[in-house]
């Protein structure tokens, strides 16, 4: 059986929960045709990509779909590409907010998602989720540990790894004190990451 790492965040921003780890805490595990493992990671930049690839050594997944909330979005968002900057006016948890810092001094501008985006597309599209590309994962911590990943597989020489990253828009109950606020109910959001799950295993078997 292929080896899934899924991995979400905790809460940030002053919000009580992350809707990613909250999805994939109430994905039905035994229905996938996978061995999968969860990662909660700090919203904070160097801890989070460090024990994100701790873990990727220590389990050696063949996938890796790393979740992250961005709130204010209308769609699931399937992101196309990480790059090599860490920029945010915001503080991340521990009160850091790195300004035009690359990510890898000597790696790369960006690298490309490996997971198969366009099907992962078509599937979400077929259960009526609405669901887009991106190319922009932004600049703070989501982006990081996705550029990280991505940057950690080249220097591991493995083409058969497939990584990357998923936004996931506010749930329902978070947008209660935010009015015109897109959200969609935490029982998409899950259903989306098992359609996103089997779509990678099925696009990895072939
Ligand atoms: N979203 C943030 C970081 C953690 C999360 O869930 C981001 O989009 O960078």
């Amino acid at each position: 059986m292929l080896r899934v790492l899924l991995t979400g965040f905790e809460p940030f921003g002053g919000e009580k929960i992350n809707p990613s780890f909250e999805a994939i805490k109430r994905i039905d595990f035994q229905k996938l045709s996978c061995e999968t493992w969860v990662l909660e990671l700090p919203v904070v930049f160097y801890e989070s990509s460090k024990l994100l690839i701790e873990r990727i050594h220590e389990i050696k997944p063949d996938i890796i779909i790393m979740v992250g909330q961005a709130g204010g979005r209308k769609e699931i968002s399937i992101e196309r590409i990480a790059i090599n900057l860490d920029d945010s006016k915001v503080p991340d948890n521990k009160g850091v907010a790195p300004r035009q810092d690359p990510i890898s001094v000597f790696g790369p501008v960006a690298y490309f998602s490996t997971l198969p985006i366009h099907a992962i597309q078509r599937e979400l599209e077929d259960a009526n989720i609405p669901c887009g590309i991106s190319n922009s994962a932004g600049t703070y911590v989501c982006n990081h540990i996705f550029y990280s990943t991505m940057h950690e597989l080249a220097q591991l020489h493995t083409t058969k790894t497939m990584a990357g990253f998923i936004h996931v828009p506010y749930t329902t109950d978070q947008v209660i004190d935010k009015p015109q606020t897109f959200s969609l109910p935490i029982s998409d959001i899950t259903k989306a990451l098992e359609l996103i799950v089997e779509t990678c295993v099925t696009e990895h078997l072939l």
